[in-house]
This record gives C-alpha cells, structure tokens and sequence, in this order.
C-alpha cells in the first residue's frame, strides 16, 4: 500500500471533545472501522462518524425551519458541489444578474455559499446565528431522511435530494477519503465495507429509498435528481428544478440564454478551474481542490473489476427491489 503525505483531516472530522449527551450515546452503539476517524457508529440504521453524531443532536434539538427555506440534500460524493452551485445561482439569479456586481462562485467555493447544516452550522456545541441569512436560506445536509430535525418535516421547507450511481459514489468517495490518510485504503477493503453499508451516511441504498420514497409521497415536498440525467441534461433539471422552488424561468430568461448561462457557470470544467478552486481552501480549511476530481459518469469503469461491479449491482438490486428505483 502506497504512503503519501496526506491533506490535513476537515475540521468537522478531527476527534473532537465531544459532549457527555454524545458520548452517552455513542457508548451504546454497535462501531466499525471508519475510513477517516478512528470509528463509525450505528445509529438508527446508519453509518456516522462521532462529530456527525453531535452535529446531528444538535440539529435535532435547534435547528428551526422556515417555510421558505431550501434543504439540499446528498449521500456523500454524489455530486454535492455542483448542486450547491446550481442552487446558489439559481435563487439568487436576479440579485447578480448586474454583470458590474462579481458572481461569487467565480470566487467562493460553493461550499462556503451553502453551509451544511450538521458540519459548518451546527458543530460547536453552541446554537447558529442564523439571522444573517436572507431567504431563501439554503442549507446543505448529508443526513438521512429519518435524523432530519422535526422543524424540517413540520415546515414547508423544500427538499432537494441528489443521488448518484453507487459504482461512481464509492469510486469517488474512495479517492476522496485517501486524500486525507496517509496510510491509503485498499480499493478492495473500501469496497468490502461500501458493500456491507458500512460508510459515513451508508448504507448508500437507505439513505437513497428513504427520499426516493418520500418524494413519490410528497411531490411538492421533496425533489428527486439523478446526477447521471442532469450531466446527460442539465438545463431541462434546471429548468425542473426552478419549477419545483416556485421561481420558474420567464420567457425573457429564456430567450436571453439565463438557463445555458447558469449550467455553463456550475460546469464541472468551468468551476475546476477557477483559481479559488485550484488553490483556495475552504473557511473550515479544507482544500477547495479536493472536490473536483474528473465529474464524470462512469469512471468506475477505471476501477471496479466486473466482480465487484456485479457484487454491488446484485445488492443493489435487491435492496430496491420493488421500489420503482433504477440506476
Ligand atoms: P461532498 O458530498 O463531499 O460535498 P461531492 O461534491 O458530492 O462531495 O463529490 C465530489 C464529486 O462531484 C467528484 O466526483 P468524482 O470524484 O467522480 O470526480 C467531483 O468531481 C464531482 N463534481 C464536483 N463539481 C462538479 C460539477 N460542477 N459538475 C459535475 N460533477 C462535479
């Protein structure tokens, strides 16, 4: 196994001083190895790192809704970074349509425009001050459908769920994860554990059915994307996607190319190499770099042998057998 001098781990998963609540609780759930701290607790179903666990009580306990807010919602790697930059862009198209007025993803990594909830908002302990937000709050989470707070189910805020083929998610999370390890994770002992669910926010297939089944329920509460159909598609997802926020584009956007100009700004090529994203780093220190890989559908092609790619499409497969879902 390869050693290379690895990127300092983001703050939010450096082994904290966690509260007593938290380690109350962790004591008494099952653990695995996690991939970047030195453990992963079951709770509920699910896979978290400690810090994620005390994010996710905190939000629990504070985190009001509006209405009017816009939740974006991803399985770690399934495109999370494009989706924040899209729906910066998006809601606040009118605000910087002034060409005089700089966009801020041209100098912001969109992460740092879209806070997670769990990670950048609700981390130290201490309740957010969120009132220099200006609506539509957006906000960002990895959390599964069963830990979001109760304020977000009660509200009428939007949902926006992102999902993203599994072979890819793992490809990508794999190289993600060994950016920040300086003894690096096998492919093979990362895929053993991707496969038995055992990842932050996994099992990926759970995390997938509980929006997918909730936006078959509640249509107007929660939208479903594929990132492989919006690659294929971009604008008629964005198009959808003003419709289900309520802002639609006018037929003067439409003529004046503001959809095409939108796709064009988050693109993958355009925002890979924008100097804030070649050599910036985020405001909680991570390097901006590490989320623009290659963006592309079907780089697992590169990695996984046809066994491994047939092991996870059986589980797959199985697991949502009946649920109308495909990837
Ligand atoms: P996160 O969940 O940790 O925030 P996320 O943004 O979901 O990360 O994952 C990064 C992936 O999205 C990378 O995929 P890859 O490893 O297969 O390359 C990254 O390249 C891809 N990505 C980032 N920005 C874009 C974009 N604008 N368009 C398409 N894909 C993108």
């Amino acid at each position: 196994m390869s050693t290379s001098q690895p990127l300092s781990l983001p703050k939010f998963l450096v082994e904290y001083e966690l509260s007593q609540e938290c380690k109350d609780l962790i004591s008494s759930l099952p653990k695995e190895n996690g991939w970047l701290t030195t453990h992963n607790y079951q709770y509920q179903g699910f896979w978290l790192a400690p810090i994620m666990l005390q994010a996710m009580l905190a939000c629990q306990k504070h985190f009001q809704a509006q209405d009017t807010d816009i939740l974006l919602i991803t399985n770690p790697k399934s495109g999370t970074t494009w989706l924040k930059a899209l729906l910066f862009t998006l809601v606040n198209r009118i605000r910087y349509r002034d060409t005089k007025i700089q966009h801020p993803l041209l100098t912001n990594n969109p992460h740092d425009l879209v806070p997670f909830l769990e990670f950048d908002l609700h981390f130290d302990k201490q309740v957010p001050d969120l009132t220099s937000f200006t609506s539509p709050r957006l906000f960002c989470t990895h959390l599964p459908l069963v830990l979001l707070p109760k304020s977000v189910k009660d509200s009428a805020c939007k949902l926006v769920y992102l999902c993203r083929n599994p072979r890819d998610t793992f490809v990508s999370l794999w190289h993600f994860t060994n950016n920040f390890r300086a003894q690096k994770m096998s492919l093979e002992e990362a895929f053993d554990m991707f496969c038995q669910g055992i990842n932050v926010c996994g099992p990926l297939w759970d995390h997938v059915l509980g929006y997918w089944k909730e936006s078959l329920e509640k249509p107007e509460k929660v939208l479903f994307l594929k990132y492989e159909e919006m690659k294929e598609q971009p604008t008629l997802h964005l198009r959808r996607l003003a419709e289900f926020l309520g802002c639609p584009f006018s037929p003067e956007e439409e003529t004046e190319g503001v959809v095409d100009e939108i796709v064009r700004l988050c693109s993958f090529e355009n925002l890979s190499n924008l100097e804030v994203n070649t050599s910036g780093n985020l405001s909680t220190g991570r390097q901006n770099k590490v989320f623009f890989r290659r963006g592309e559908v079907g780089d697992w092609k590169n990695y996984l042998t046809p066994e491994m790619a047939e092991r996870l499409d059986q589980i797959i497969e199985q697991k949502l057998c009946g649920s109308g879902l495909k990837f």
